[in-house]
């Protein structure tokens, strides 16, 4: 077995569905190889299948080629790669705080996972003992979302705040801050309506929702702005991220579905390009199914297959 053959990662039985397909085809690719140059093709073509975005998957191949020149075993290949990326992945931390109001704006295009998020959340700041938590129907443009968050808010033993379908979702989230203020309730998660990222006058109205629910929260809380990402998605969810932080400032993300097809290097590339900070990893439809982001389990799942 000689001749060089090209792409010879991309069996057609393995056509990467899941995030461990990925990490075990990366684990297989670092252990028959010592870092020959169709080693550094078949890993560049192996981190955009992962959803790294060609870009990412370059810079990160050419600093690995760079740091190896040339004679690096296996093992020190992973590690180094794991050292390149760890640099740009950061945990958001969405604690709430024990003093001040907590306000939580939960954004993302349609369809993504972000009621869901909300209740998963909810479940565990009240499991761990944070308190109270209110949810506020912001989502006043679809019919049943209302009902849905009211379904979720039962479920996990929430109070919803909530008006009118149609009715302005600003003034909502403004009459759930002063519920939640006048009964000494501290943690507020509001949903929002699926925006879909390259429809502009959706995004606009989304920063008078970010005005008015920062206006109003003023110096006396923690205002944090999260973006739910589906992991299915791909790099279509750079756009996403890009979108929505130019127009409200995004505090941190959430990967949902993370269990379905879940590739992974979205994370790293939103890590590499915008700095933005992860929280939770979506990985199932379970109340408990939302796991905190690690930086270093998320690299031996991708890397490693572990
Ligand atoms: N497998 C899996 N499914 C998820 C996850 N998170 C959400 N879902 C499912 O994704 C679907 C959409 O979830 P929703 O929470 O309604 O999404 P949304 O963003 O609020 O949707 P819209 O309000 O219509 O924009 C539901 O069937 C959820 O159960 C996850 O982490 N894993
Ligand atoms: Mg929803």
């Amino acid at each position: 077995m000689f001749g060089r053959k090209k792409k010879s990662t991309a069996s057609s039985a393995e056509t990467a569905v899941s995030g461990k397909s990925i990490g075990r085809r990366i684990k297989d690719l670092f252990s028959r190889s010592d870092g020959a140059d169709d080693f550094y093709d078949d890993l560049e073509d192996l981190l955009v299948e992962a959803d790294f975005g060609a870009a990412a998957a370059v810079a990160l191949v050419d600093q690995l080629r760079t740091i190896n020149n040339g004679g690096t075993d296996r093992e020190t290949l992973v590690e180094n790669l794991k050292d390149i990326i760890r640099p740009a992945l950061t945990v958001a931390d969405l604690n709430p705080s024990p003093d001040v109001l907590s306000l939580y704006l939960i954004l993302g295009v349609n369809g993504v996972g972000k009621t869901t998020t909300i209740a998963k959340m909810a479940h565990r700041f009240i499991n761990s003992g944070s308190g109270n938590v209110v949810l506020a129907a912001g989502d006043t443009f679809r019919a049943a979302a209302v009902d849905q968050l009211e379904i979720h808010g039962e479920r996990v033993g929430a109070r919803v705040v909530k008006q009118d379908h149609g009715s302005d979702p600003g003034a909502v989230i403004y009459d759930a801050v002063s519920s939640a203020e006048s009964r000494g309730e501290r943690i507020i998660i509001a949903d929002t309506a699926g925006r879909m990222h390259n429809r502009a006058n959706l995004i606009k109205e989304l920063a008078k929702i970010d005005r008015i629910a920062s206006e109003r929260l003023g110096e006396n809380g923690i205002f944090k702005k999260i973006l739910v990402i589906d992991a299915t998605t791909g790099q279509n969810g750079m756009r996403q991220a890009e979108t929505f932080h130019e127009a409200v400032g995004v505090d941190a993300v959430v990967l949902t579905k993370y269990d379905s097809s879940a590739k992974g290097g979205l994370v790293a590339a939103i890590g590499m390009k915008m700095g933005l900070p992860f929280a939770y990893l979506g990985r199932g439809e379970g109340m408990d199914d939302l796991v905190p982001f690690d930086p270093d389990s998320y690299l031996d799942e991708l890397l490693a297959g572990e």
